[in-house]
């Protein structure tokens, strides 16, 4: 028998799908149009077998979708720009370019070797010019419709990396990339506005009926939608008025203290002069802490006393005004109402600072004293204490108390997000320059659309100075105004690599076109995405940023959509030894190992047999050795039954014996099961199963029958239709099989099979019904019915009812096929 070698067969088959174009997506076509898309990789250096399951799940889609007769659209490329390029050209000495090139060439290599059904024509790199051009054309859309803007502003910065950080790069205060502590730096920056689209993005969630719920809550959360109000405290002695934002408008009676933010202007403002040196000291202290720490429950509430006060609007009650720690600036007004008794950081605020606490919101079911009190009471009740409120459920009383405020002109209404401006300038080389002229005499240009791209010089400098290379670029920063012609500098922050991520997806259904970033009709035809894979850690930033976006774009007459992706599915996560695998712990499976050893094709069907794939799960060698065998198995039995079957035709087929009759219920519930496994949710490794049993079932056969007695048509058909549904998960074997059937074509180019419904009849058979020896009924039933089965529906028959007669049944007997004895 011919021996399995899986090497020769994979490279054979790659090389004439590539030569014979057959992943060519054609622009149009009659054939309804299916765009599957993986999220592209950082190439940073090899894959993993992680990022194999991201692009074997989505082939497998891909493949299908083609076999059930769509237009597929199935592109990839590289988010080619970063930080970790720069790193490698501070440490190794080699240009960031040549390093990512060098990465990307490897990664093709690897991703060709796997059998993926990629359109390479359509390889994008955001690194490339013809790339980056465009997205500094997305840049200037966003800057001509003020959606982009530059201000000073308090960024997170990394000292280890020298560089700004988004607030959604920082984990823990610690950056996301090295674990180094953040600080805080005041820079000019660039800002994309997507807090004007908070509302819609929060919205729009709903409308994605083919995203994960998990998802969608991650991204409710990271918007954060607040709905209370916004007040105005005058300050005693002064113009001054403090604006508070709270979720809490019916605690409004228990006001104690106010507290201000240490970055908050109004600090300097009305701090006395005979206070300003100890109030510096507190804030030099406070300003060093890690921002998102200070904030929580848990963190050591400090504060300082002003020497001021404020009047609360509502009662005129006196309140001293301090500066805390647990107050972010960036959030609401940058100053809180303190209502100790109502809010857990107040309470411990206060306990603290001795300030009274006083209890305006009375549980249903008790009494709360202040003095007692251990914690805040959060919950809701009745107001008290709360002048013409008194009495009033403290949930209709936040929207009465609103009301009241508006009235009186002391309040309004207000939502608040925690979603912040996208923070997108990074003073790093490694990027698309933001297309920015600055002149002394016109001011902040935009560069016109017709000059871009603007190019990334290569003869740079990289220091670790926390500058910009670009910076110290005479040759880069030096250019002409394109308004008067004057002597003008270029803006030398790059943009952060999620504007070019934020994107992509578009530049793939025209990926070389020159004068446009894509072309709208093409876009419009592709797009929405049917179905994008990737990973969880993926759920917050690069799929808002994408949705923002398109969302832009949308806006501005460019699309006719304004949701990218309707259908998400996230992959679970492959670890090895019980640990995420990483080059430091030393424990990454090379999918190129395992290519050497066993073959793309045990490699893909492993990976999709060993969880259901959104499941996290862990690498076994022992499991894709059980795969590689299965697959042997697989192979000894084609070629068992090729030489009968060669030849052979499905026409005129006919089943003789219930073993061939049973033989081909198997294939077609089989059919049918992978069918639905695939349909119903990437149920990948249940449809594996299925062919296993497949296999199973046809093994026995041929052992049990003699080999001159089998149905060869009937083996035929199983022979083809396995190969068929073996196609996506396994595609260069089926390739090979296919080809020894002597079929015309190539196995990606065929139908999905469909199952006969007849097949899966069970037959019947007519059993007689005795009673005390003489036959009183008959019965149909299926042929493979077990006794239980027939005795439950023989004892349900309304005649054996009849004789049976409440009488006790003394015996029941069931000759195999042919009768049943009721004795009674
Ligand atoms: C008074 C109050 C009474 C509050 C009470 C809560 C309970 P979310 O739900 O996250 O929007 N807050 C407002 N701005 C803040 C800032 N810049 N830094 C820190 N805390 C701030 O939270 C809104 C609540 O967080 C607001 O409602 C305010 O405290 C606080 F019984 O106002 B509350
Ligand atoms: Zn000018």
């Amino acid at each position: 028998m011919k021996e399995y070698r899986p090497q020769e067969i994979e490279e054979k088959w790659q090389k004439v799908w590539e030569e014979k174009g057959v992943f060519h997506t054609p622009q149009r076509s009659e054939k309804p149009k299916y765009y599957a898309l993986v999220m592209f990789p950082y190439p940073s250096g090899t894959l993993h077998v992680g990022h194999v399951k991201n692009y074997v799940i989505g082939d497998i889609v891909a493949r299908y979708k083609r076999m059930r007769g769509y237009n597929v659209l199935h592109p990839f490329g590289y988010d080619a720009f970063g930080l970790p390029a720069e790193n490698a050209a501070i440490e190794k000495g080699i240009h960031p370019e040549e390093w990512t090139r060098k990465n990307i060439s490897i990664i093709r290599k690897q991703v060709k070797r796997l059998g993926i059904s990629y359109d390479w024509n359509r390889e994008i790199a955001t690194c490339d010019e013809e790339y980056y051009k465009w997205t500094q054309w997305i840049f200037l859309q966003l800057y001509k419709n003020g959606l982009a803007y530059k201000k000073k502003a308090a960024v997170n910065w990394c000292p280890k990396c020298k560089t700004v950080l988004a607030n959604e790069q920082v984990k823990d205060g610690k950056c996301e990339r090295c674990g180094t502590s953040v600080t805080i730096k005041h820079l000019e920056q660039w800002f994309f506005k997507i807090t004007d689209y908070a509302e819609r993005l929060l919205n729009d969630l709903e409308k994605l009926t083919g995203w994960p719920e998990h998802v969608k809550t991650m991204q409710r959360n990271w918007i954060g939608k607040s709905t209370g109000a916004e007040i105005e405290f005058p300050v005693e002695g002064s113009d001054t008025k403090i604006r508070v934002f709270t979720t809490r408008p019916d605690t409004l009676w228990g006001v104690t203290f106010m507290a201000l933010a240490p970055e908050s202007p109004l600090v300097e403002e009305l701090v006395p002069d005979d206070r300003k040196e100890d109030l510096q000291a507190f804030l030099e202290r406070v300003k060093q802490q890690d921002r998102f720490k200070r904030t929580s429950v848990e963190a050591e509430k400090e504060g300082f006393f002003l020497g001021r006060y404020a009047v609360n609007p509502v009662n005129g009650e006196r309140v001293p005004i301090y500066v805390a720690n647990y107050i972010l600036m960036e959030y609401g007004t940058g100053a809180i109402m303190g209502v100790p008794a109502h809010d857990q950081r107040d309470f411990a605020f206060a306990r603290k600072y001795g300030i009274p606490i006083k209890v305006v919101i009375k549980p249903v079911d008790g009494e709360l004293d202040p003095d007692k009190m251990e914690e805040a009471y959060e919950g809701e009740g009745i107001m008290v204490n709360s002048g013409p409120f008194t009495g009033t459920p403290s949930k209709e009383g936040i929207e009465k108390v609103i009301n009241w405020l508006e009235e009186k002109g002391i309040g309004k209404r207000s939502v608040q997000y925690k979603l912040r401006d996208w923070l997108i300038s990074r003073q790093r080389y490694w990027g698309a320059p933001i297309p920015i002229i600055y002149c002394e005499k016109c001011g902040t240009v935009p560069v016109p659309e017709e000059d871009l791209p603007v190019r990334l010089p290569k003869d740079v400098e990289f220091l670790p100075t926390g500058q910009s290379p670009l910076s110290f670029h005479e040759g880069f920063k030096k250019t002409k105004c394109p308004i008067c012609g004057g002597e003008a500098q270029r803006e030398t922050d790059t943009m952060d690599t999620f504007v070019d991520s934020s994107w992509y997806f578009l530049r793939y259904v025209n990926p070389h076109l020159d004068d446009k970033p894509f072309e709208p009709d093409d876009v419009n035809y592709w797009l929405p995405v049917d179905q994008y894979i990737g990973g969880v850690e993926h759920a917050i930033l690069h799929l808002l940023y994408s949705r923002f976006i398109t969302k832009v774009l949308h806006d501005l007459g460019y699309l006719n959509f304004d949701e990218p992706f309707t259908n998400l599915f996230t992959q679970g996560m492959i670890y090895k030894d019980g640990a995420k695998m990483s080059k430091s712990k030393g424990n990454v499976v090379s999918p190129d190992d395992m290519i050497e050893k066993y073959g793309a094709d045990t490699l893909r069907m492993y990976i999709l047999f060993m969880a259901p794939p959104e499941k996290d799960a862990e690498w076994s060698d022992a499991g894709i050795e059980g795969v590689h065998r299965f697959i042997r198995r697989l192979w000894n039995t084609f070629y068992t039954i090729l030489p009968h079957v060669k030849e052979e035709t499905v026409e005129g087929l006919s089943l003789t014996t219930p073993v061939e009759k049973e033989l081909r219920r198997k294939l077609h519930s089989i059919i049918k099961k992978i069918t639905e496994d695939i349909e119903g949710g990437f149920k990948f490794n249940t449809a594996i199963s299925g062919l296993m049993e497949l296999i199973n079932h046809l093994n026995q056969y041929l052992s049990g029958v003699p080999e001159d007695q089998w149905n060869r048509k009937l083996l035929r058909e199983i022979a083809e239709n396995l190969t068929l549904v073996l196609s996506p998960f396994a595609p260069h074997l089926a390739e090979e099989f296919w080809h020894e059937l002597g079929q015309e074509g190539l196995v990606v180019q065929q139908s999905w099979p469909s199952y006969d419904p007849k097949a899966l009849e069970v037959e019947e058979m007519e059993i007689a019904i005795q009673i005390n020896g003489k036959v009183r009924d008959k019965i149909l039933v299926p042929v493979d019915i077990s006794e239980e089965e027939l005795k439950k529906m023989v004892m349900e028959r309304e005649r054996v009812k009849e004789y049976i007669d409440g009488k006790t049944v003394k015996k029941f007997i069931y000759v195999k096929g042919r009768i049943v004895n009721i004795v009674i």
